[in-house]
């Protein structure tokens, strides 16, 4: 069962009122919190490069973002990321999480200054279909962030009703701490062994309209029923002073240096802003992704391709030679079973 979000758009101008009800809640909806022109603008960046890349209908009008369910691909996979990673570098993208209304309310949450993460994500979620399925599963983002205390903020680009895969939370499971947690298919790929019935909240989307989170609620999105690509973008905010890890200091899966990403750029202001603020980058804890690619090793051994996805992210991602070295090795071998098996 799914309950409505608490909607704190009456609220929004009030940080004691709005810190309160994040600590109770673990989330706070703000009904158009981004002016829909701005959402418009990358929206249709991104439909643009969607299009180039084949995922669009061409039989329809572009902002119908109708999906090619042939082309239904996902990250990390190489055919998302050839077409994910012009997306990802747009100016566009990155100047809207810095959008004084996401910032103002980060600041009157806080009540000191914020630190918005240079490392942001931005998704494309293909319709749901019997043969492919790439709903995030429930997680709680502290073990991917690392860092100090950070808070989320999603929002779709386009409507998004619930039928379209919004994001949903499970009401104050924020108090708990850091959850067991076991691989799944999906966005993520993990999900928390615990099913919370009973504490998911939600709300259909408006453009707009933003679902700010703390790092330790379980959150997932509902699958894509529609026929269209669920497109949507998720930044992170924290307090200046708290230490930050340095993956959310980096491009997304380390695809490209900064300054190759910047070279495209028309504005200067935002290039490298973080280390005039002085942001203080530790180091990234990975005792979850530890924790996260031992199961994976183990799946794999055994021929189980709920694998797949971890060790593509560790052959891309992971700073470890042997750990890559062995993530290949798996997954050249679970693919050559799989091909046997067809
Ligand atoms: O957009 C999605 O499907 C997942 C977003 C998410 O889990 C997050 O922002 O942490």
């Amino acid at each position: 069962m799914l309950r409505e979000f608490t909607d704190s758009t009456d609220i929004a101008m009030d940080g004691p009122a709005l810190a309160a009800r994040l600590d109770r809640d673990g989330y706070l909806f703000i009904r158009g919190l981004l002016p829909r022109e701005a959402v418009r603008e990358v929206r249709l960046r991104f439909l643009e490069i969607a299009a180039r890349g084949g995922w669009i209908d061409p039989a329809h009008p572009l902002e119908a973002s109708i999906a090619v369910p042939a082309r239904a691909c996902k990250d990390p996979e190489p055919a998302y990321l050839e077409v994910f990673r012009e997306m990802w570098m747009l100016e566009e993208l990155h100047r809207i999480k810095h959008h004084p209304n996401l910032v103002a309310t980060f600041e009157r949450i806080f009540g000191e200054a914020v630190l918005v993460h240079p490392l942001l994500v931005a998704r494309n979620i293909f319709p749901q279909r019997e043969d492919f399925d790439f709903t995030t599963g429930s997680h709680q983002d502290r073990i991917h962030i690392g860092g100090g205390t950070s808070y989320a903020a999603w929002t779709p680009l386009g409507e998004c009703p619930r039928a379209k895969g919004s994001l949903i939370m499970a009401e104050g499971s924020h108090r708990r701490g850091v959850l067991d947690f076991r691989l799944a298919r999906g966005a993520g790929g993990l999900e928390l062994v615990d099913d919370f019935e009973g504490s998911w909240v939600g709300s259909d989307f408006s453009v707009g309209d933003v679902v700010i989170f703390a790092d330790t609620i379980a959150h997932k999105a509902l699958p894509n029923l529609s026929a269209e690509l669920r497109q949507s973008f998720d930044a992170r905010y924290q307090r200046l002073r708290d230490p930050v890890a340095e993956v959310s200091v980096a491009t997304y899966g380390n695809m490209c240096g900064w300054d190759e990403m910047y070279a495209g750029w028309r504005q200067d202001d935002l290039k490298y802003y973080w280390r005039r603020q002085g942001a203080r980058v530790v180091p990234f804890d990975r005792q979850y992704y530890d924790r996260r690619d031992a199961i994976a090793f183990e799946l794999a051994e055994r021929g189980d391709t709920l694998a797949r996805d971890t060790l593509l992210r560790v052959v891309q991602r992971d700073p470890d030679d042997a750990k890559r070295a062995r993530a290949e090795a798996l997954l050249i071998r679970l693919d050559a079973a799989c091909r046997a098996a067809e």
